[in-house]
């Protein structure tokens, strides 16, 4: 059957279907997906007051696209004590937070109640605040490095106030260009397993999915295809995100960005592949602000957030460093014929603006 018909039927496409979609023009795809993302939304544009928080860049792992942890490019090495951090949020909770997002690189120096006793002091002074927090990649780490199963992490991550984990450490599931981006790093089973076994402790998490550098399409399809076989099974996936590559002051020779026609039309496949994942995030700190906007019209629903601060894509060249002020984030939301909503973390809707 034809492709086209089968997106008029709202069927569920394959693996060749799925790369055949970017064959077709970026105006059919949104139709496609603005048709779904109004069903399940209307006009409404998801985003949260949050806080990035990344307290180390000292990373055991060489990832060639990183430019945030220390090595010969960014040296600057890093790590914030729990105080540190607790001024962090307590200054962050003054501007009305609901979520702080803390990323850490996979630092062998500091140890795991480092890590996990951050969760513990910050829920214990914000239990009002959601902690998403532990990337599978840093699951992974900190299980190897203690000799811990990853059950056994998932039981302390929870014991320690982690509320949801987020989705990054995702990259490409392919093997063999994650072997050339990320050798060394938590391969493509182990990340589904620790989200497979959070899902399984009736938990939620995002997926993300770095893009634009040396994948093809086809890995992108087998990608997001991975994401919902796994979705299937557990349901716990709330949100994927694609994130573009940022090119500056890393191991990764790439020169030219993902155009922004390549991006709305990985944002429509998402929507109309993922037709089980509820969100689709447009992460503005990749894509700018601006596109992430136009985003809204190619089947992206999340904006994720205000952020504050940010380390990771910025280090790379994003213009992210400093986040958005609340009112802006609002009123260009609106501006671009879309309805604000304040969320948590799970969704649940706090407020329309
Ligand atoms: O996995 C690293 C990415 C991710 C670069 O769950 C880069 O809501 C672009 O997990 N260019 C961490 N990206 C960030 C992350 C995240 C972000 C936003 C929302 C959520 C969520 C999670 O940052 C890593 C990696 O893929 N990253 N370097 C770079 N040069």
């Amino acid at each position: 059957m034809d492709i086209l018909q089968k997106l008029e039927n709202g069927e569920r496409l394959g693996f060749d279907e799925g790369v055949q979609l970017y064959d077709v023009d970026l105006f059919t795809l949104a139709k496609y997906a603005d048709k779904r993302r109004k069903e399940l939304y209307g006009k409404k544009s998801f985003f949260n007051i949050n806080r990035h928080i990344n307290p180390t860049n000292i990373c055991k792992d060489i990832c060639k696209f990183c430019a945030f942890s220390a090595n010969r490019k960014n040296p600057n090495p890093y790590t914030m004590s729990h105080d540190e951090v607790l001024a962090i949020v307590e200054d962050a909770s003054k501007r009305g937070i609901k979520e702080v997002h803390i990323v850490s690189a996979h630092n062998d120096k500091a140890r795991l109640d480092w890590y996990l006793g951050m969760f513990r002091k910050i829920k214990e002074q914000f239990p009002h605040i959601h902690i998403k927090a532990l990337t599978a990649a840093e699951v992974n780490f900190l299980a190897k490095e203690y000799g811990l199963e990853f059950e056994e992490m998932i039981d302390l991550m929870i014991d320690n106030g982690v509320d949801s984990m987020p989705g990054g450490g995702a990259e490409i599931f392919d093997e063999e260009v994650r072997e050339y981006i990320c050798k060394g790093k938590v391969s493509s089973q182990e990340w589904l397993q620790i989200h497979r076994l959070w899902h399984k402790r009736g938990r939620k998490s995002n997926a993300t999915m770095l893009f634009g550098h040396v994948e093809k399409r086809e890995h992108r399809i087998d990608h997001m295809l991975r994401l919902r076989n796994l979705q299937d099974e557990t349901g716990g996936f709330n949100c994927f995100i694609p994130l573009i590559y940022q090119k500056e002051n890393n191991y990764l020779k790439v020169q030219n960005f993902v155009t922004g026609q390549e991006y709305l039309k990985t944002i429509a496949i998402a929507r109309i592949l993922l037709d089980n994942i509820p969100h689709i995030k447009a992460y503005w700190a990749t894509s700018t602000l601006n596109l992430a906007l136009v985003a809204q019209e190619f089947g992206a629903d999340d904006l994720d957030g205000t952020i504050e601060r940010e380390a990771i894509q910025s280090a790379a060249g994003a213009q992210s460093r400093y986040g958005v002020p609340l009112e802006e984030f609002v009123a260009l939301i609106k501006d671009s014929g879309f309805i604000p909503v304040e969320r948590d973390s799970l969704y649940n809707e706090i407020k329309v603006w």
